[in-house]
């Protein structure tokens, strides 16, 4: 049985949005990818001394379970050439697994829903544009909720087309 699974994309190093749609046309390989969301310029959250990023979020109708899904992340991420060196620093592509239907996984790889889903802003604006009723399974709150509580006042704007 497939699950719908959301995947933020962010990406602050070269052709941000070349790396998330190139992002995006791999997710669709490992599933059937029924939305994006648009492109958000968002101001860096953590590590100030960095570009803006590009984050979007990737709605997946998948049957990979959430291990597999985390390794195709992962080896995306090495195929567009990104290099792990400051947390929370650059990167030419960072794909978090937000959610995986209403499924919590707490392993040393893999917490979902990711940790950073109900306190980031460049996380909540994508993911209430295509999916605003879907839910955290354990806050039991839907995103659109979660983002009217949201604390966070970093910049996160749509981009021109
Ligand atoms: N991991 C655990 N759970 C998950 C999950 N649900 N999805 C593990 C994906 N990975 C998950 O992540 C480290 C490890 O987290 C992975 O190996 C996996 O086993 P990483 O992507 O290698 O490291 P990171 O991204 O540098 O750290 P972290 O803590 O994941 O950072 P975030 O939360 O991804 O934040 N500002 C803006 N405006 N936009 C951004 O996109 N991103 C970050 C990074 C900081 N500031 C940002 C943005
Ligand atoms: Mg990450």
């Amino acid at each position: 049985m497939s699950i719908t699974a959301y995947i933020g994309l962010g990406s602050n190093v070269g052709d941000k949005k070349g790396n998330c749609c190139k992002a995006y046309e791999r997710l669709k390989l490992s599933g059937r990818c029924v939305k994006m969301s648009s492109f958000y310029c968002t101001e860096p959250v953590g590590y100030r001394e960095q570009e803006p990023f590009i984050n979007a979020v990737v709605q997946l109708e998948t049957d990979l379970s959430p291990d597999v899904l985390l390794a195709t992340c992962n080896s995306i991420e090495e195929e567009l050439g990104r290099s792990r060196e400051i947390r929370w620093g650059p990167r030419s592509i960072d794909l978090d697994i937000l959610l995986y239907g209403e499924h919590v996984v707490e392993s040393q790889e893999l917490t979902i829903p990711h940790r950073s889903l109900p306190v980031r802003r460049f996380v909540l604006v994508p993911l209430s544009e295509i999916a605003p009723s879907v839910v955290h399974p354990v806050l039991k709150k839907t995103a659109a909720h979660l983002l009217h509580e949201l604390k966070d006042t970093h910049g996160v704007t749509k981009c021109d087309s």
